[in-house]
């Protein structure tokens, strides 16, 4: 693939519904990198009932941030057991504390904004279905599923995050302004954000498309 020679070590980072794990299925569709998210690695910890998960799951219910020290040690076991120099972490960092800890061990070179205004957001959130076992995401009116209700793979049931009730919402929203928007500001300290703006992802994604492309050709 094209990425063989330049190391493609991306974050992508956005609000909580702003499309992160939207725009990342299509990075990872064109360009064939690993991707890596906290919250899908999280929810997974948590139905399989590990003691991450049940750690975990009482934070996450709530629309609070998991404490640093668990995210960093899954981040760090996630990113070794990939082998090659390319992956798209998404969720992660979330903390100055987070971002940080990875510059020193594994430093991002690639950061990718999501700015998408929160009213859009808090309308997309309610329309969210997801299939569990795979994180695979459907919005109702965007990309449904072929059959209402069920997983378009395996046919099995889909269901709405506990974390989308509107209350927590409200909460992951707050959260993202106090602790991870500092961490854009880091990251443009160090030169290496991309902005992109918009109400949708189908705006959004050719932007960003072209400046992968530019940042690979650049390598
Ligand atoms: P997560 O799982 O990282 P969030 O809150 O950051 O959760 P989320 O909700 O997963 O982010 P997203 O990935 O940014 O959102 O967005 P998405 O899923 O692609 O899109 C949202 C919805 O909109 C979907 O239904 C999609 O189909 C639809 N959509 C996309 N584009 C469009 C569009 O153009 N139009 C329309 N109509 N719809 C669209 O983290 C969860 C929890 O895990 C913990 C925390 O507790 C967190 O709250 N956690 C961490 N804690 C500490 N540190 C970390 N690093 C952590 N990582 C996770
Ligand atoms: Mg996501």
């Amino acid at each position: 693939n094209i990425l063989k020679a330049a190391a493609f070590r991306t974050v992508i980072i956005g609000a909580p519904g702003s499309g992160k794990g939207t725009v990342s299925s299509r990075i990872v569709k064109t360009f064939g990198v690993s991707h890596i998210s906290t919250g899908d690695k999280l929810r997974d910890h948590v139905t399989r009932a590990t003691d991450l998960g049940k750690q975990a799951s009482k934070f996450m219910n709530e629309g609070s941030l998991v404490p640093d020290e668990l995210i960093i040690d899954l981040v760090a076991h996630e990113i070794s057991a990939i082998s090659g120099a390319n992956y798209l972490l998404d969720g992660f960092p979330r903390t100055i504390e987070q971002a940080k800890k990875l510059q020193e061990k594994f430093p991002v070179n690639l950061v990718l904004n999501l700015i998408v205004p929160h009213e859009v957001i808090i309308e997309r959130v309610r329309n969210r279905w997801v299939h569990l076992p795979s994180g695979r995401v459907y919005n109702i009116g965007f990309n449904d599923p072929t059959v209402p209700g069920k997983d378009d793979v395996t046919g099995e049931p889909l269901s709405q995050r506990i974390d989308d009730r509107p209350e927590v919402v409200a909460k992951r929203l707050e959260n993202y302004v106090l602790k991870t928007e500092p961490v854009i500001n880091y990251y443009k300290t160090l030169g290496i954000v991309g902005d992109f703006k918009g109400n949708t992802t189908n705006e959004i994604w050719p932007k960003i498309k072209e400046h992968i492309d530019k940042f690979i050709s650049s390598k």
